[in-house]
């Protein structure tokens, strides 16, 4: 795919501050100084994009950037990041909560994990989290460039055969390093079949099928409040 124009939007504190749902959302989340800001910008092709830090917890809002003027990339605020006013980190981590399970225009989750780890329990929380919510997600192994293909691999193995029992169809796996240019046409493949998914199914009029990470929430109506289970990050 072809990024012709990347635009910063807006950031929102809160669902309801976030811009008008006319267009598919793909929203990167996962544990603070993952690489989310510095993935946006790999798929968007510019650098200075989203702010990345090497300080955790830098990125404090929900953040939109309108791609070719049809779709948006979201930056949303790390999770796992201790320091700070607590109220204040409470406060982001609900309005996450709210954009993943409500967002009707949110098409999928890149879920980031730092493919130098083995599973970490808050990574294992939030991704039995989304799957309890039925939020359309894909995993994206961040920073290989940092460790020996073998080492990633076993990572990736782990966390996944950890996660296993929990899905009928387990979510699908990517790598990527912001650091090397590497992952970026896998990752905009996917979007780019998301947004043509889309496309067929507005033209047909049709159901989504609901399968992950099939795009099966764009264009519903906003009555998406599930129960709200508990969260655990
Ligand atoms: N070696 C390497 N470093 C990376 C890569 N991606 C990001 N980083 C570094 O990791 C740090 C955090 O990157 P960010 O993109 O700001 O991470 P984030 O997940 O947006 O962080 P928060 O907004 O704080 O939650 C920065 O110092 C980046 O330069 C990568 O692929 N390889
Ligand atoms: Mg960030």
């Amino acid at each position: 795919m072809h990024i012709s124009s990347a635009i910063f939007d807006c950031s929102a504190p809160n669902l309801d501050a976030c811009p008008d749902e006319s267009l598919p959302e793909f929203a990167f989340i996962g544990r603070s100084n993952v690489g989310k800001s510095s993935l946006l910008n790999l798929l968007a092709g510019q650098a200075g994009l989203a702010r990345v830090s090497p300080t955790p917890g830098f990125t404090k809002l929900i953040n939109f950037f309108t791609i070719n003027h049809r779709w948006r990339l979201v930056d949303l605020p790390g999770y796992g990041f201790a320091e700070g006013a607590k109220k204040d980190s409470a406060r982001f981590n609900q309005a996450v909560a709210r954009y993943l399970q409500q967002r009707p225009n949110l098409c999928l989750v890149f879920t980031l994990l730092d493919s130098g780890l083995a599973p970490q329990e808050m990574d294992l929380a939030f991704v039995e989290w989304l799957a309890r919510n039925a939020v359309p997600f894909v995993l994206v192994f961040t920073k290989t460039d940092k460790e020996t293909p073998a080492a990633v691999q076993a990572n990736i193995a782990a966390f996944t055969a950890a996660i296993a029992g929990w899905f009928q169809q387990p979510p699908a796996v990517f790598t990527c390093s912001a650091a090397k240019n590497e992952g970026r046409q896998e990752l905009l493949g996917v979007i780019a079949e998301a947004i043509s998914a889309i496309q067929a199914e507005e033209e047909s009029g049709a159901e989504p099928s609901g399968n992950v990470p099939a795009p099966s929430r764009h264009a519903k109506p906003a009555n998406k409040k599930r129960p709200d289970l508990q969260r655990p990050w």
